[in-house]
């Protein structure tokens, strides 16, 4: 498409945004978002279709309404959403359709960055959860108002796993704090999800609650116990600044041998060496969950 074309769709893109599914966001808001669009009919390198072997890459913007990372039935797509694929030849850009939906065809084999922007009041879903790629979220914050996925495009390939939850952001000042593991037991009603993936197994949350409320020197269940929580803070919008690399450690602790010493029931003796490397973590986790760290406990807020 030449250049004119492009600022000329970007124009009908644009006023399709104003009538349409932006018509209830604010004026400020809606600048933002269309400052961006401006930019892209100025941008001098369009980058064009691949002769042969063009990839495939796609396919959902979505609004993920419980902010778990999955696609769950019922939640809608996000329709015009701007979607770049950015390389170092130069920017393919395209919209989601009015179900939520895109596709990239004829990119050249490489490396491309999906960009999508944050739509007003909200924010990318946590990556990779649930264990299927069709039905997870890939984009992460790039702290430039777009959520960013890394794709390596073979020639012939068709990718259609690219996809983008957005959830909506805590109201400003409303600022979230932790539960401990006590109310987290106490308040299933609470938890921001219906299941869980701890050490790369997903049990439901009456499975996780079970494990939650059992004792004993196992110290799997000591690292659930903690693990469990920090996630359910995470989810439910805690600042996770300072433990999402702890929840990760935990979460390699917790999965299956030989990576880890998994999954929860495995009787991992309070003396080993297995628990040498998971007790600091486990220490972190819980001091996250008690308010200490970067989030304050829902306690201190209250
Ligand atoms: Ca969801
Ligand atoms: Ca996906």
């Amino acid at each position: 498409m030449s250049r004119e074309e492009r600022s000329a769709e970007v124009e009908e893109r644009s006023e399709q945004l104003l009538r349409g599914p932006l018509q209830h966001v604010r004026a400020a808001a809606l600048a933002a978002v269309l400052v961006p669009l401006a930019s892209v009919a100025a941008a001098p390198a369009m980058a064009q279709t691949c002769a042969s072997g063009g990839a495939t890459v796609g396919d959902f913007v979505w609004h993920d309404a419980n902010g778990n990372g999955v696609q769950d039935a019922g939640e809608p797509g996000i329709s015009s959403a701007v979607v770049s694929a950015v390389s170092a030849d130069g920017t393919h850009v395209t919209y989601t359709d009015e179900m939520g939906y895109y596709l990239f065809y004829g990119l050249c084999p490489g490396e491309y960055r999906i960009e999508v922007q944050i739509p007003p009041g909200m924010q990318p879903s946590p990556v990779s959860q649930g264990g299927d790629p069709a039905l997870d979220s890939n984009g992460a914050p790039d702290g430039a108002g777009h959520s960013v996925a890394r794709v390596q495009a073979e020639a012939w390939s068709y990718d259609d796993s690219i996809d983008f939850g957005f959830v909506e952001s805590a109201p400003p000042g409303g600022e979230v704090g932790t539960g401990t593991p006590g109310y987290w037991m106490n308040h299933p009603e609470a938890w921001p999800v219906e299941e869980i993936t701890v050490g790369g197994k997903t049990y439901s949350k009456s499975e996780a609650l079970a494990w939650l409320w059992k004792k004993g020197a196992d110290r799997t269940l000591t690292m659930f116990s903690s693990l469990v929580p920090a996630m359910l803070n995470v989810l439910a919008g805690t600042d996770a600044s300072c433990v999402q690399a702890t929840i990760d450690a935990a979460n390699a602790w917790m999965s299956a041998p030989p990576v880890g010493y998994g999954p929860v029931g495995s009787r991992v003796h309070p003396a080993s060496y297995a628990w040498k490397v998971g007790e600091p973590l486990h220490r972190t986790l819980d001091n996250y969950n008690n308010g200490m760290l970067c989030a304050p406990s829902r306690d201190a807020l209250e």
